[in-house]
């Protein structure tokens, strides 16, 4: 492989053929794109989960804070309220974004919260050995589940819809180019921002005949709300994988704080005591 000025030291300790390369690698594509479009490399902040796809943040040189199990994209929606020029990323696992941190995922949501989530789906929770998780199917055997998941699963897409998404994206991590063109997409778009990707996790759910066979590229967003629920639910014949949903609303930042950028128009003492003595 050819070196990236994203590159870091760090030992990838992924298993051969996991879904998260493709990721990683789509990553690295965007950022040349968006870098191609005029956005800085340094304007672009990382964080990430615990978990496989959580070791992606030691695998790119941007700056950024490794966060906790299900905790990105409330890390991102902080780093984006103290500085909003900056552009900023939550990669999370199925169980990080779906179980442990929904609420974080449906009140940025709700909020439209200028960040972008890219979900690494596995449908398992991976590092932990393979336990069911929120989008694990009916069935889906591990250690927490030997006999077979009895639960149906969450489809994240649909609730994000409902909880206020302004753009919604599915991707495939062996479909490289179009998931990096989808990245760029979610990037650019002014409020919340998520691609769910499917990530076959070659240990614990090996998907990559299904969605070989199933994935569908769709080429346009639907053309309302209602459209755009039927389309993530549309998966008993085929995976459908594009932008779902693409609309704009005012996001969270300027909806609180109007153009200030606290980062940059910091208040000087006296100032900050006049204001207050303005409140007292
Ligand atoms: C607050 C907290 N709860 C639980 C854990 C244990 N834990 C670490 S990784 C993980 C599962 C990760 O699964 P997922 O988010 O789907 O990521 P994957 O490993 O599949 O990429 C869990 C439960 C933790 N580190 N912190
Ligand atoms: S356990 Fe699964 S998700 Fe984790 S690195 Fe290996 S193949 Fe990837």
């Amino acid at each position: 492989m050819t070196k990236n000025v994203l590159d870091t030291n760090a030992e990838i300790t992924w298993c051969p053929g996991c879904g998260n390369f493709g990721i990683l690698n789509a990553f690295k594509k965007a950022v040349d794109k968006l870098e191609n479009k005029g956005v800085n490399r340094d304007s672009i902040i990382i964080s990430s989960g615990i978990g496989c796809h959580g070791k992606i943040f030691d695998y790119i040189k941007l700056s950024g804070l490794y966060s906790i199990h299900g905790r990105s994209m409330a890390t991102v929606q902080g780093i984006k309220i103290g500085n909003p020029n900056l552009k900023v990323i939550a990669f999370a696992g199925d169980g990080d974004a779906y179980g442990e941190g929904i609420a974080h995922m449906i009140f940025a949501a709700k909020r439209n919260a200028d960040i972008t989530v890219i979900v690494h789906n596995n449908g398992a929770y991976a590092l932990t050995t393979g336990q069911f998780s929120p989008t694990s199917k009916k069935g889906f055997k591990g250690p927490s589940r030997p006999e077979g998941n009895i639960e149906d699963p969450l489809n994240p897409l649909s609730l994000l819809l409902e909880a206020g998404a302004t753009f919604v994206a599915r991707g495939y991590s062996a479909k490289m180019d179009h998931l990096s063109d989808l990245i760029v997409e979610a990037i650019m778009h002014e409020g919340f921002s998520v691609i769910d990707v499917l990530q076959p996790s070659v240990v614990f759910n090996n998907t990559y005949k299904l969605y070989n066979e199933k994935a569908e590229i769709i080429h346009k967003p639907a053309k309302n709300l209602d459209g755009a629920i039927k389309l993530v639910k549309d998966t008993k014949q085929r995976m459908p994988i594009g932008v779902f949903y693409d609309v704009r609303k005012l996001v969270f930042h300027k909806e609180l704080m109007g153009d200030w950028n606290p980062s940059q128009n910091k208040m000087s003492r006296n100032e900050r005591l006049k204001k207050i003595n303005e409140f007292v």
